[in-house]
């Protein structure tokens, strides 16, 4: 199948999901053009059956704001009539929904079909697509995609809460590459980071105030003053000035590595003892997965889709959100005894399991193939063999 996938190519878990999708499928043997405005992060050198398609962005004068959309809209028209795409896959509402169903309807009016499907994410619903000034909008595309999904049950169940839509959704969970088992941690590795006798604790995240990432070094301060640790903190964003002051305050700058925006996550979370994701809200919880499936447990807030992925007592703990006393005495838990830290380590990979691509993959697949088909049928029912 030819498919257009739409993403922001950044670190984000939607565009860091969107670009593992793709390159899944493609080695798969469908060919993948992914549509955006820079190479997505993740992409990495694997290219066979992957095609780019950069979005310019003007800079014409006039513009204050420049008009991403109507020049990704542009984009989707051409890429989809030149590369005689079957499918657009749009991942996150804003605006890549609204610019498909434009394409969508600009190419119908040359006589050519192209059916599209909006996977939400979380953000696009719980926290800025709500918002009054996308809502309209936000409401129409989801009615309007072909087909929609979410990417846990609680997302599914905020989207009939905050939108004006009874339209089926399907629930297609994110996934995660899972790593040979056999593979030990790299301790040359992580001495760079700490000593043999010290823990390792990890979050990562866009350092947005919804991650709570102040939160994360408050339990951290909480579980070294019992258990000599390090925290390592992945990723950037506009809270990072306020956890720096915050480390500074604590007294723990010796103790914190802020590594920053990353490439290869992985590296750093498998010399991990534990995660800490402690957000006000989450729609699933990608980096706490991808933790997991390196064998690193999580302790988390039991918010949105969290409780979907990190389970209480087997991948890891959940507390109430800013709950940093219980947050920490769970860490502690986990942390204190070698062999209860190697059995949640061991079940937190067997957790992540559940979430392994070659699970997934095929769910994507099977939507692709019948929302393809349904188009087609009603489209040639519509307008005959040719076209309008
Ligand atoms: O908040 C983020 O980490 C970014 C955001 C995004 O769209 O990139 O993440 C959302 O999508 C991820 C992938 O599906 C989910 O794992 C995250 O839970 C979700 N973030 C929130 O709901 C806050």
């Amino acid at each position: 199948m030819k498919i257009g996938i739409v993403l922001y190519p950044t670190y984000g878990g939607s565009g860091v999901l969107a670009t593992e999708l793709g390159k899944a499928l493609a080695r798969k043997g469908h060919q993948i053009h992914f549509i955006t405005y820079s190479q997505p992060v993740r992409l990495g050198s694997f290219r066979e059956n992957i095609f780019y398609h950069e979005v310019a962005i003007s800079n014409y004068p006039l513009f204050d704001y420049q008009p991403y959309e109507t020049e990704l809209t542009s984009k989707l028209v051409d890429v989809v009539k030149y590369e005689k795409l079957d499918l657009l896959h749009v991942h996150y509402a804003i605006p890549h929904a609204s610019a498909a169903y434009l394409a969508k309807q600009i190419l119908l009016a040359q006589g050519i079909n192209i059916p599209f499907i909006t996977t939400l994410h979380g953000t696009d619903i719980t926290l800025v697509g709500k918002d009054k000034s996308f809502e309209p909008v936000i409401t129409f595309c989801i009615n309007q995609s072909d087909a929609v999904t979410a990417v846990s049950e609680s997302l599914k169940e905020d989207t009939y809460y905050h939108f004006d839509t009874h339209r089926p959704i399907e629930v297609i969970p994110n996934f995660v590459s899972i790593c040979p088992d056999n593979k030990p941690v790299n301790m040359e590795f992580r001495r760079k980071y700490a000593n043999d006798d010290e823990r390792i604790l990890c979050h990562a995240s866009n350092f947005r105030p919804v991650k709570r990432v102040e939160d994360v070094v408050r339990v951290f301060y909480e579980v070294h003053k019992e258990i000599p640790s390090k925290l390592l903190l992945i990723g950037d964003g506009p809270d990072r000035h306020n956890v720096e002051r915050l480390c500074r305050d604590l007294g723990t700058c010796n103790r914190v590595i802020t590594v920053g925006k990353i490439r290869d996550t992985a590296n750093l979370m498998k010399i991990s003892d534990l995660f800490l994701l402690p957000s006000e809200t989450e729609s699933f919880g990608l980096a706490a997965l991808e933790a997991m499936s390196v064998g690193v447990p999580v302790v988390s807030s039991n918010t949105g889709g969290i409780p979907e992925v990190n389970k209480q007592g087997f991948s890891g703990y959940l507390s109430n959100v800013g709950d940093i006393e219980d947050m920490a005495q769970n860490a502690i838990k986990i942390l204190s005894d070698h062999s209860i830290l190697n059995q949640f380590k061991q079940q937190a990979k067997t957790q992540s399991k559940l979430f392994d691509i070659d699970k997934i993959l095929p769910q994507y697949e099977a939507l692709y193939q019948e929302v393809v088909e349904k188009s087609k049928k009603s489209f040639t029912e519509k307008y005959g063999d040719f076209g309008m």
